[in-house]
């Protein structure tokens, strides 16, 4: 099986998915002006040690954050295993900097992998490919450390095949001590220019010793699903190795689908804050998205074949904040009833509605209406093809009418139509 192959087996479930839960958490829920703080601030490592004297999430139950997850419709979740700063969520045998040594002494990783897989969801791990704590990650002129003034990459020092080898090790304690881990999201490559602007590093594929990383990794979890930040290139018609099993857009909804050179589909996903930040930090309510708003950029990435992975960031107690809990079961009750036009679709084949959007599984196409018409409702491109027309909330009838194929339909219903004609019995295949 070539690589394009493999990567199309492995995302199945990824794709059927298509929405999942992010989880940004550590030591920066503290200071709670996100996950940056100690870059953005330039807060040097003494006193943000004091946040790890200090880390004690009393309240972490993970098993709330599952049963959220899982009310809200969503099939799996990607937890911060450890960010930028380097602090370890997990029982890591290569680092004193990790929450067992606080005053916690919790292996959260492995409370939050037992809840989410106890209530049936996919678990992922999110791993920092940069690291502000260790002492062989170069902190180097950039913006990616505090000491901004301190030596270029070059000359500073770092032994960075240290540094390779200990990563390389963690995510093999992740992927050995874990069980069955569904998802690694490495976060991420980028090009530096040293400080006296001569010079480019190049922060991204062998620099982490990505082919090494990944054959390990397959070895350890034959299934997993990888993303592209480690770089590498997944347009090829064989990928890459390490070009991972999909594609993370920076931040921003693309302008369609994810495709390779030959034109074929990549999955993709969306990764999306509630509030600004990953990182948990003090919101006001008005600072949040609506639940409307947050559906509709569901629909949209399924619409182009994508997914989305929106964020949580719980505070220092352990616990969700109260607005993004509850925008996500809202999200629940809407998946509730209308979730059928979520899960394992994607791209219509019709073009974007000037309504709203269209998602599709095999004959079934789903209309997200969005905006109320004046008279009945008029479809373009379908005349003659409907076979019926139903409310997908409660199986309600809705009234086709001809020529036009105009329907009578209340605002922000969820019509779904079978289309009749398309295919025949044998061919149920969307290209
Ligand atoms: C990264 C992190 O720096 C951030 O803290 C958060 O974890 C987010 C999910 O991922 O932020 C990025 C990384 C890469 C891009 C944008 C934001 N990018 O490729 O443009």
């Amino acid at each position: 099986m070539g690589l394009f192959e493999e990567r199309a087996r492995r995302t199945e479930w990824f794709l059927d998915a298509r929405f999942g839960m992010f989880i940004h958490w550590g030591l920066y829920s503290i200071p709670a002006r996100g996950e940056w703080v100690k870059s953005a601030e330039k807060i040097p490592t003494e006193v943000y040690d004091q946040y790890f004297e200090e880390f004690n999430p009393v309240r972490y139950n993970p098993k709330e954050w599952a049963k959220l997850a899982k009310e809200a419709g969503m099939k799996y979740a990607v937890l911060t295993t450890k960010h930028h700063d380097g602090f370890c969520l997990f029982d890591s045998a290569y680092t004193d900097y990790k929450s067992t040594n606080t005053k916690c002494k919790r292996d959260l990783v492995k409370e939050y992998v037992d809840a989410f897989r106890e209530e049936g969801l996919k678990v992922g791990f999110y791993y920092s490919l940069l690291d502000w704590h260790h002492e062989d990650y170069p902190h180097y002129g950039d913006n990616q450390h505090p000491m901004r003034e301190e030596e270029s990459f070059k000359g500073a020092g770092h032994n960075w095949k240290n540094y390779v080898e200990y990563f390389h090790n963690q995510v093999r304690e992740l992927l050995t001590n874990y069980g069955k881990i569904d998802l690694m999201w490495f976060d991420f490559s980028y090009e530096n220019k040293n400080l006296a602007g001569t010079e480019f590093e190049h922060m991204s594929g062998e620099t982490w010793g990505a082919k090494k990383l990944i054959t390990m990794m397959r070895e350890l979890q034959p299934d997993i699903v990888i993303d592209n930040r480690l770089g590498g290139d997944a347009r090829k018609p064989e990928p890459d190795l390490h070009a991972g099993d999909f594609v993370s857009p920076e931040c921003m909804m693309p302008a369609g689908e994810a495709v390779d050179v030959l034109g074929r589909s990549i999955p993709w996903e969306l990764c999306l804050t509630l509030n600004e930040n990953w990182g948990y930090a003090k919101n006001k309510p008005w600072e949040y998205k609506t639940t409307e708003n947050v559906i509709h950029m569901l629909v949209e990435c399924v619409s182009k074949n994508g997914n989305m992975l929106i964020n949580v960031g719980p505070n220092a107690k352990g616990e969700i904040p109260k607005e993004s809990i509850r925008i996500l079961k809202e999200i629940g009750e809407w998946m509730r009833v209308n979730s059928d036009s979520i899960y394992g679709c994607g791209k219509s084949e019709l073009e974007k509605p000037e309504w709203g959007r269209y998602t599709q599984k095999g004959n079934i196409l789903y209309a997200h209406i969005y905006d109320r018409r004046v008279g009945s409702f008029r479809l373009g491109g379908l005349e003659g093809r409907i076979k019926k027309a139903r409310i997908l909330e409660d199986g309600a009838e809705v009234r086709l009418e001809k020529p036009w194929n105009g329907l009578d339909y209340p605002k922000d219903a969820f019509v779904q139509l079978e289309i009749a004609g398309l295919y025949d019995e044998k061919d149920t295949v969307l290209e």
